[in-house]
């Protein structure tokens, strides 16, 4: 990785992120053709096709030789290499889009050797960009839509916590997790026995967190990890572009992404289960091994 210029990579999904933001703010969720894909929860648009034409021309143009695997032109089979390889959603949050909910984003991930390396995330409804260089720390910019001049946006490295406070148990905890468009079979009874449990009081055998949000959107649910918004994130089923942006983010941020089922501490970019803990100064493997006690023996499966 020493021979990329990472801070000129993200300079350039900086740009593209922008301009595709622009392109999302345009499009009219009501006039568009709108389809699905697995079911009718997993829905594609004519601008997620679009404006991942727009990153997959940009980036192929400004670095023809890396890879690049998009959510639209992902093929069964297509697999994420030690290549330099941009892992990009177009929208993440496509049902929130449909919907006209101001929560998505376009999530720009590039991964060195199987691991995020630079992530930019950006909601344009927000004009909140995330950005994330391995080893040079996460930060968020917040732009005119917070009444700060044009062009002149605030910074604020992440987590926005100056000193964030240890992590307690999971009853301490904000969580986020996600319904997904899987909605029967194991992986559905999975979900709905750990939402269950994770809000049981404690009498009964839960964990009694604070409660579980949903932003729509594996990226910025991330991306609120990393700021310490949300403590813990919890989802199977999402995809490598879903998360290999905000990763990124959360890493520099000071979090770590274990896997979803019980026992693997370093997860495949493509695994496709997932669970994020925000940074702190301690108590970030209790939680984890309280959340896989949650899990329990029940575990997700979701093919790559
Ligand atoms: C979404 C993910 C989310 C998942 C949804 C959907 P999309 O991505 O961000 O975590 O629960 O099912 O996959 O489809 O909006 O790009």
């Amino acid at each position: 990785m020493a021979d990329l210029n990472l801070q000129e990579i993200q300079d350039t999904l900086i740009s593209v992120a922008r301009e595709a933001g622009r392109m999302i703010l345009s499009a009219n969720p009501t006039d568009i053709a709108t389809g699905t894909k697995l079911n009718s929860a997993d829905i594609v648009t004519e601008t997620d096709k679009a404006v991942e034409a727009l990153v997959s021309t940009r980036l192929t143009k400004a670095y023809p030789s890396f890879s690049f695997i998009g959510e639209e032109t992902y093929k069964p089979g297509m697999q994420v290499t030690a290549a330099p390889t941009f892992i990009v959603d177009p929208i993440d949050g496509t049902t929130n889009f449909v919907h006209g909910l101001p929560e998505a984003c376009i999530s720009l991930g590039l991964a060195v050797d199987r691991v995020p390396a630079v992530g930019v995330v950006y909601n344009p409804y927000q004009d909140k960009l995330y950005t994330a260089i391995r080893g040079r720390g996460a930060f968020l910019t917040l732009g005119a839509a917070w009444g700060l001049e044009a062009g002149k946006g605030r910074v604020s490295k992440l987590p926005l916590a100056r000193n964030p406070a240890p992590l307690g148990a999971l009853d301490t905890c904000l969580v986020a997790s996600e319904w997904g468009n899987s909605r029967d079979g194991v992986n559905y009874e999975v979900k709905t026995r750990v939402f269950k449990k994770l809000c049981a009081s404690k009498e009964t055998g839960g964990a009694m967190v604070h409660s579980i949000r949903s932003l729509g959107s594996a990226a910025l649910n991330l991306c609120a990890v990393a700021a310490g918004q949300l403590d813990v994130y919890w989802e199977g089923g999402c995809w490598a572009w879903d998360v290999c942006a905000g990763w990124a983010v959360l890493n520099e941020a000071g979090g770590i992404m274990v896997n979803g089922n019980p026992g693997d501490w370093e997860p495949k970019i493509d695994s496709r289960k997932y669970l994020a803990v925000r940074g702190a100064p301690s108590g970030q493997r209790e939680v984890v091994e309280e959340f896989w006690k949650v899990v329990g023996d029940g575990r997700m499966e979701y093919e790559s």
